[in-house]
């Protein structure tokens, strides 16, 4: 049996999108069968009336339930035995659940097994709510009050339109590429697409990104997943709750991943008004590739990556043995000691939980190797970091100055025991 969706609303001009693209090739292929109601068909009065004035006051009107039950009786057909399979009387209204990929895949089950979806249309202040109530009564039908945003349309007939393309493309045979059904946004993993580019390579002057021509599809894959992730970070920071971050010792094979996270967010710990060339110099000198691998062979060293839903979003170095610095060997006050040297997060992902991962991580590590205390150098005026680490029981010791590249920077020294 076909897939059968149904729909009942006062303007039914306003489905007319239906007939095109997507949908309107589904239904001349009989992939779907969509009929199109007018509710006022189903009137008995001399003025075709579909409305009345809310009991208990209140402004507006508020749609019959028996013209909107003789509707649905007649496109149901509840009890008429015909459709083995479920019917969904589907109700758009911003007092819904909301609508999600999910309900679009479990509506779109119903019609692959050969089931009905009935979406009823309202307007005005809704519909009666007896009308619901009456069908969830109802053993085979399955009400589903939907909301497609937060925001008040004049009607139902448009959150409608969203609902049936985001299920008929579900549809097994809709989609000439299943892949790309998977790989989209909200799909199984809960991310917000990566960026995507075509040609030109330049266009006003602004060019595609360079790893996206090299080849590389291991390095594009973890650029587009840490972009994905970004990107949700930024703008839906609640889809990362299902994606808790994790730390891992870094390998031999993370020099790469770590180089780029170093040079991406190295400038994020300096001074607001330090040079570009300053910083370029340093990320040249000290966070480059070669470096990675070297501090990665030493015994002394140990680096963690946090991750979220597989991207590697921070990491940490940590150097165990006696500070070079005699001043802050003379401050640290326990032996042996480690130094926290390196603790970056991407940006977007400060408020993630990624950091505090691994920090713990990080002192866990510590203590596992016997160390009975740790020390770092923060900016001094990098009070966002000196706040993080104050939470996590660093207390300031004292204070050192260093130069990148042409300035002179003053750090605070911190220290914890563990
Ligand atoms: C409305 Br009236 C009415 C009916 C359904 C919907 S769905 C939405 N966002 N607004 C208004």
């Amino acid at each position: 049996m076909t897939a059968r969706i149904d729909v009942v609303s006062i303007f039914p001009d306003y489905l007319a999108p239906l007939d095109l693209s997507l949908v309107g090739k589904a239904r001349q292929r009989g992939l779907v069968d969509i009929a199109v109601h007018d509710l006022r068909a189903w009137t008995s009065d001399r003025h075709r009336t579909v409305d009345d004035t809310p009991f208990g006051g209140g402004a507006g009107m508020v749609m019959r339930p028996d013209v909107w039950g003789q509707a649905l009786d007649a496109v149901l057909d509840p009890g008429g035995g015909a459709r083995p399979s479920g019917r969904v009387l589907l109700v758009p209204t911003p007092a819904g659940e909301p609508f999600t990929q999910r309900i679009a895949e479990e509506l779109a089950g119903v019609l692959a097994d050969g089931g009905q979806i009935a979406v009823a249309c309202g307007r005005y202040e809704g519909i009666d709510s007896r009308v619901t109530e009456h069908y969830a009564a109802h053993q085979d039908v399955q009400v589903r009050e939907v909301s497609i945003g937060d925001y008040v349309l004049n009607g139902g007939e448009v959150a409608a339109l969203v609902v049936i393309e985001a299920v008929v493309r579900l549809l097994p045979g809709v989609l000439g590429n299943a892949a790309s059904v998977v790989e989209e946004s909200h799909g199984a993993d809960g991310l917000l697409e990566h960026p995507s580019y075509t040609q030109p390579p330049v266009w006003r002057g602004l060019e595609v990104p360079e790893i996206l021509r090299s080849g590389d599809h291991g390095r594009i894959a973890d650029w587009r997943r840490e972009r994905a992730v970004e990107r949700t970070a930024r703008v839906r920071p609640d889809l990362l709750a299902a994606h808790p971050a994790t730390v891992r010792a870094a390998r031999k094979g993370d020099a790469e991943v770590l180089a780029d996270l170093a040079a991406a967010t190295f400038r994020l710990a300096c001074p607001p008004d330090m040079s570009e060339e300053d910083m370029a110099a340093y990320v040249r000198e000290h966070l480059t590739l070669e470096r990675f691998r070297g501090y990665l062979r030493d015994k002394h060293r140990w680096l963690l990556l946090a991750e979220v839903a597989g991207a590697v979003v921070g990491y940490t170095m940590s150097i165990a043995g006696e500070p070079v610095d005699p001043e802050i060997a003379a401050a640290v006050p326990t032996r042996p000691t480690a130094e926290l040297s390196k603790f970056y997060v991407r940006a977007a992902l400060h408020r993630s939980g990624a950091a505090s991962a691994l920090m713990d991580a990080t002192l866990a590590t510590a203590r596992e190797r016997g160390l009975p205390g740790i020390w770092l150098g923060v900016h001094g005026q990098n009070e966002r970091a000196k706040r993080f680490y104050r939470k996590h029981g660093f207390a300031r010791l004292g204070g050192r100055t260093f130069t990148v590249g042409s300035r002179r920077e003053s750090d605070d020294v911190m220290y914890r025991t563990l």
